[in-house]
Protein backbone atom coordinates (compact mmCIF):
# COMPACT_ATOMS: atom_id res chain seq x y z
CA UNK A 1 0.00 0.00 0.00
CA UNK A 2 1.28 3.06 -0.98
CA UNK A 3 1.55 6.74 1.38
CA UNK A 4 -1.74 7.91 -1.07
CA UNK A 5 -3.50 4.82 -0.39
CA UNK A 6 -2.96 4.97 3.45
CA UNK A 7 -3.69 8.34 4.02
CA UNK A 8 -7.35 7.87 1.62
CA UNK A 9 -7.83 4.77 3.95
CA UNK A 10 -6.99 6.84 7.36
CA UNK A 11 -9.26 9.55 5.52
CA UNK A 12 -12.16 7.18 5.08
CA UNK A 13 -11.99 5.86 8.67
CA UNK A 14 -12.31 9.20 9.88
CA UNK A 15 -15.48 10.39 8.35
CA UNK A 16 -16.76 6.12 9.42
CA UNK A 17 -15.80 6.98 12.61
CA UNK A 18 -17.34 10.33 13.27
CA UNK A 19 -20.66 9.37 11.20
CA UNK A 20 -20.92 6.65 14.08
CA UNK A 21 -19.97 9.05 16.94
CA UNK A 22 -22.75 11.09 15.06
CA UNK A 23 -25.52 8.49 15.26
CA UNK A 24 -27.03 8.53 18.48
CA UNK A 25 -29.30 5.83 17.20
CA UNK A 26 -26.35 3.51 16.35
CA UNK A 27 -24.99 3.92 20.15
CA UNK A 28 -28.63 3.14 21.33
CA UNK A 29 -28.69 -0.44 19.12
CA UNK A 30 -25.62 -1.53 20.70
CA UNK A 31 -27.08 -0.72 24.38
CA UNK A 32 -30.14 -2.91 23.75
CA UNK A 33 -28.05 -5.96 24.35
CA UNK A 34 -28.47 -7.75 21.13
CA UNK A 35 -25.95 -10.06 21.37
CA UNK A 36 -24.02 -10.33 17.58
CA UNK A 37 -23.90 -13.63 16.49
CA UNK A 38 -21.22 -13.92 13.58
CA UNK A 39 -22.11 -17.85 13.36
CA UNK A 40 -25.56 -17.50 12.97
CA UNK A 41 -27.90 -19.87 12.44
CA UNK A 42 -31.70 -20.36 11.82
CA UNK A 43 -34.87 -18.46 11.63
CA UNK A 44 -34.56 -14.37 12.48
CA UNK A 45 -33.07 -13.69 15.36
CA UNK A 46 -29.66 -15.91 13.95
CA UNK A 47 -29.82 -14.09 10.43
CA UNK A 48 -29.93 -10.51 12.30
CA UNK A 49 -27.49 -11.57 14.74
CA UNK A 50 -25.05 -12.61 11.78
CA UNK A 51 -25.65 -9.49 9.24
CA UNK A 52 -27.06 -6.75 11.70
CA UNK A 53 -23.88 -5.17 11.41
CA UNK A 54 -24.91 -1.63 12.31
CA UNK A 55 -27.27 -3.50 15.40
CA UNK A 56 -30.09 -1.46 14.18
CA UNK A 57 -32.09 -4.50 14.07
CA UNK A 58 -32.50 -3.77 10.26
CA UNK A 59 -30.61 -5.80 7.24
CA UNK A 60 -30.82 -4.43 4.02
CA UNK A 61 -30.60 -6.61 0.74
CA UNK A 62 -26.85 -4.55 0.08
CA UNK A 63 -26.32 -4.81 3.54
CA UNK A 64 -26.77 -8.37 3.59
CA UNK A 65 -24.92 -8.74 0.03
CA UNK A 66 -22.27 -6.36 0.54
CA UNK A 67 -21.41 -9.15 3.78
CA UNK A 68 -21.87 -12.40 1.58
CA UNK A 69 -19.27 -11.24 -0.93
CA UNK A 70 -16.84 -10.16 1.57
CA UNK A 71 -17.01 -13.52 3.13
CA UNK A 72 -16.76 -15.40 0.40
CA UNK A 73 -13.59 -13.56 -0.69
CA UNK A 74 -11.91 -13.89 2.60
CA UNK A 75 -12.96 -17.53 2.40
CA UNK A 76 -11.18 -18.06 -0.64
CA UNK A 77 -7.49 -18.33 0.31
CA UNK A 78 -6.38 -19.98 -3.15
CA UNK A 79 -7.66 -16.72 -4.89
CA UNK A 80 -9.21 -19.56 -7.79
CA UNK A 81 -12.31 -18.10 -7.13
CA UNK A 82 -13.98 -20.53 -5.51
CA UNK A 83 -14.23 -22.28 -2.17
CA UNK A 84 -13.10 -25.66 -1.25
CA UNK A 85 -14.46 -27.52 1.27
CA UNK A 86 -11.52 -26.76 3.64
CA UNK A 87 -11.89 -22.96 2.81
CA UNK A 88 -15.88 -23.26 3.68
CA UNK A 89 -15.25 -24.83 7.13
CA UNK A 90 -12.51 -22.79 7.83
CA UNK A 91 -14.43 -19.62 7.27
CA UNK A 92 -17.32 -20.48 9.11
CA UNK A 93 -14.78 -21.15 11.74
CA UNK A 94 -13.38 -18.13 11.67
CA UNK A 95 -17.29 -16.34 12.92
CA UNK A 96 -17.58 -19.55 15.45
CA UNK A 97 -14.87 -18.85 16.98
CA UNK A 98 -14.95 -15.13 17.03
CA UNK A 99 -18.73 -15.89 18.60
CA UNK A 100 -17.32 -18.17 21.04
CA UNK A 101 -14.38 -15.89 22.50
CA UNK A 102 -17.67 -12.86 22.02
CA UNK A 103 -19.89 -15.12 24.89
CA UNK A 104 -16.37 -15.92 27.02
CA UNK A 105 -16.93 -19.61 25.98
CA UNK A 106 -14.42 -22.24 25.36
CA UNK A 107 -15.23 -24.82 22.26
CA UNK A 108 -17.33 -27.53 23.82
CA UNK A 109 -19.85 -30.28 22.14
CA UNK A 110 -21.77 -27.75 20.58
CA UNK A 111 -18.93 -26.07 18.77
CA UNK A 112 -17.77 -29.51 17.60
CA UNK A 113 -20.90 -29.99 16.20
CA UNK A 114 -21.48 -27.03 14.59
CA UNK A 115 -18.03 -27.67 12.30
CA UNK A 116 -19.56 -31.10 11.81
CA UNK A 117 -22.54 -29.22 10.26
CA UNK A 118 -20.65 -27.06 7.99
CA UNK A 119 -19.21 -29.87 6.41
CA UNK A 120 -22.43 -31.24 6.06
CA UNK A 121 -23.48 -27.98 4.35
CA UNK A 122 -20.61 -27.84 2.17
CA UNK A 123 -22.09 -30.93 0.70
CA UNK A 124 -25.30 -29.34 0.34
CA UNK A 125 -24.23 -25.85 -1.18
CA UNK A 126 -21.73 -27.45 -3.43
CA UNK A 127 -24.79 -29.50 -5.41
CA UNK A 128 -22.32 -30.51 -8.29
CA UNK A 129 -20.25 -32.03 -5.61
CA UNK A 130 -16.98 -31.42 -7.22
CA UNK A 131 -15.04 -29.38 -4.26
CA UNK A 132 -15.64 -26.31 -6.21
CA UNK A 133 -18.30 -24.26 -4.67
CA UNK A 134 -19.03 -20.93 -7.01
CA UNK A 135 -20.10 -17.38 -5.85
CA UNK A 136 -22.71 -17.77 -7.99
CA UNK A 137 -23.83 -20.79 -6.18
CA UNK A 138 -23.50 -18.88 -2.95
CA UNK A 139 -25.61 -16.01 -4.42
CA UNK A 140 -28.54 -18.21 -5.41
CA UNK A 141 -28.78 -19.37 -1.79
CA UNK A 142 -28.29 -15.62 -0.73
CA UNK A 143 -31.16 -15.01 -2.33
CA UNK A 144 -33.23 -17.89 -0.96
CA UNK A 145 -32.22 -17.07 2.52
CA UNK A 146 -32.85 -13.72 2.28
CA UNK A 147 -36.27 -13.75 0.60
CA UNK A 148 -37.27 -16.72 3.11
CA UNK A 149 -36.82 -14.09 5.49
CA UNK A 150 -38.31 -11.08 4.40
CA UNK A 151 -41.90 -12.19 4.66
CA UNK A 152 -43.50 -8.99 4.36
CA UNK A 153 -41.19 -8.17 1.03
CA UNK A 154 -40.08 -4.86 1.83
CA UNK A 155 -36.69 -5.33 0.41
CA UNK A 156 -34.54 -5.77 4.35
CA UNK A 157 -35.37 -8.26 7.00
CA UNK A 158 -36.45 -7.36 10.80
CA UNK A 159 -38.16 -8.30 13.28
CA UNK A 160 -41.33 -7.06 10.86
CA UNK A 161 -41.62 -9.42 9.28
CA UNK A 162 -43.91 -12.07 10.51
CA UNK A 163 -41.82 -15.34 10.93
CA UNK A 164 -42.77 -18.48 9.16
CA UNK A 165 -43.84 -21.82 10.98
CA UNK A 166 -40.37 -23.66 10.82
CA UNK A 167 -41.81 -26.19 8.48
CA UNK A 168 -42.64 -23.72 5.83
CA UNK A 169 -39.49 -22.15 5.87
CA UNK A 170 -37.66 -24.33 3.26
CA UNK A 171 -33.81 -25.51 3.56
CA UNK A 172 -31.89 -22.87 5.27
CA UNK A 173 -28.41 -23.50 4.61
CA UNK A 174 -26.93 -20.74 5.95
CA1 LIG B 1 -10.42 -21.33 -3.30
CA1 LIG C 1 -38.95 -7.10 5.50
Amino acid sequence: MNIFRTSLFAAATAVLLSACAGNPSATQAVASGQPARPAGGHGTDAFLGSYDTHRDGVVTRAEFDAIRVQRFRSADKNGDGVLSEDEYVAEFEGRLKRQYFDEGRQPDKAYENSIKQAHVRYGIVNRARDGKFTATEDAAIADKTFKGLDTNNDGSVSKADPQRPPQARGDSVD
